[in-house]
């Protein structure tokens, strides 16, 4: 299949769902086109069946706010044009299905017949698009685009719960490409940041609000106190100054270590024996799927997709938002016995594998699959390429 992606090319949790899954599908050898405005961070180095084609947004002074959506939505129909693409799959609902939704209709008007799928993945529903400001247009595209996926249970029920909408949401969660092992170089690594008996508790994030990263600091103090330990912050954000200020009135900066922005993130996980998640809301917790992907149990809030994810009492703990005492106390529990943290380590390993690839991979390209054998029976198909309306 000749498949188009249109996604964030920046650290948040839906690009690099995205990259990794056309990164999946070329390796399988299927022709993989990015579509954004900058080169994809997860998207690495030269690699078959992938292009990259970039969205180029100059600077009119005419306009205060510059018209990326239409500037995609023209790119969008160059490429299906020119690369002969069978279909569409646009990650983030804000502006990438409205974009989407025009440039179909565009090529609708130029004998060319395209299916897209959309993939909501959380903020785009939760936060950002329930906004009233944007309702009428992600309702509309939730409506027309030719299958809706979201990475969550508590996601599909977000999506019905704010949106006019009673269309099928097909459930397809966010996956891991799983490393056989953990890296032998670990050890080494580990001893740059703690002592030998020092834990080291992580927490990876975008920093913004939504993560609540002032509780991370509040729970590792209350760890802290009891047990002494270290705290790995990877990522980088808007609220990496206040933390900064808050663990020094803590008198914990000597403590707390900011790695900030890394692209491979599970080097930093590795080194971890507890991974912190202390959400407001989270439409699946991509950050706690790789740490369990190492063996590192959770320590989270309740909240959105986390309990699909992360097993209370089994791969980790999950906790009312906001209630640090409590995230401390089951840390606690874990960091004081030994073999229980064992138990938590090896269950956290095997969840992680029901979210990996070879599991999710097949989930999209059936999406991809019927949609475009729908769109052939309604129109003449050319072989390896677009669809063209019957004459
Ligand atoms: O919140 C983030 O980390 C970024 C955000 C995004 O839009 O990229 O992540 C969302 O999508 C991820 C991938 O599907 C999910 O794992 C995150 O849970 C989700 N974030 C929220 O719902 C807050």
């Amino acid at each position: 299949m000749k498949i188009g992606i249109v996604l964030y090319p920046t650290y948040g949790g839906s690009g690099v769902v995205a990259t990794e899954l056309g990164k999946a599908l070329a390796k399988k050898g299927h022709q993989v086109h990015f579509i954004t405005y900058s080169q994809p961070v997860r998207l690495g180095k030269f690699r078959e069946n992938i292009f990259y084609h970039e969205v180029a947004v100059s600077d009119y002074p005419l306009f205060d706010y510059q018209p990326y959506e239409t500037i995609l939505a023209s790119k969008m129909v160059d490429v299906v044009k020119y690369e002969k693409l069978d279909i569409l799959h646009v990650h983030y609902a804000i502006p990438h299905a409205s974009a989407a939704y025009m440039a179909k209709q565009i090529l609708h008007s130029q004998g060319i017949e395209i299916p897209f799928v959309t993939t909501l993945h959380g903020t785009d529903i939760t936060l950002v698009g329930k906004d009233p400001s944007f309702e009428p247009v992600i309702s509309f595209c939730i409506n027309e685009s030719d299958a809706v996926t979201a990475v969550s249970e508590s996601l599909k029920l977000d999506t019905y719960r704010h949106f006019h909408t009673t269309r099928e949401i097909h459930v397809i969660p966010n996956f891991i490409d799983a490393k056989e092992k953990v890296s032998e170089s670990y050890c080494e690594r580990r001893k740059c940041y703690a002592e030998r008996e020092e834990p080291i508790l992580c927490h990876v994030s975008n920093f913004r609000k939504v993560k609540r990263v002032e509780d991370v600091l509040r729970m590792f103090a209350l760890v802290n106190k009891e047990i002494p330990s270290k705290l790995i912050f990877v990522g980088d954000g808007p609220e990496r100054n206040n933390l900064e200020r808050l663990s020094r009135e803590l008198d914990l900066y000597e403590k707390v270590i900011f790695i900030g922005k890394v692209s491979d993130t599970s080097e930093a996980l590795e080194m971890a024996d507890l991974f912190i998640l202390p959400s407001e809301t989270e439409s699946f917790g991509l950050a706690a799927l790789e740490a369990m992907a190492v063996g590192v149990p959770v320590i989270s809030s309740n909240t959105g997709g986390i309990p699909e994810v992360n097993i209370h009492g089994e791969t980790g703990f999950l906790s009312e938002v906001g209630d640090v005492e409590d995230m401390a106390k089951n840390a606690l529990i874990l960091l004081k016995d030994k073999d229980l943290m064992m138990k938590f380590r090896c269950n956290a390993l095997q969840r992680a594998k029901v979210f990996s690839l070879e599991n999710v991979l097949p989930l999209y390209e059936q999406i991809y699959m019927d949609l475009i054998e729908q769109y052939s029976k309604r129109t003449k198909t050319v072989p390896s390429g677009h669809s063209k309306i019957k004459d």
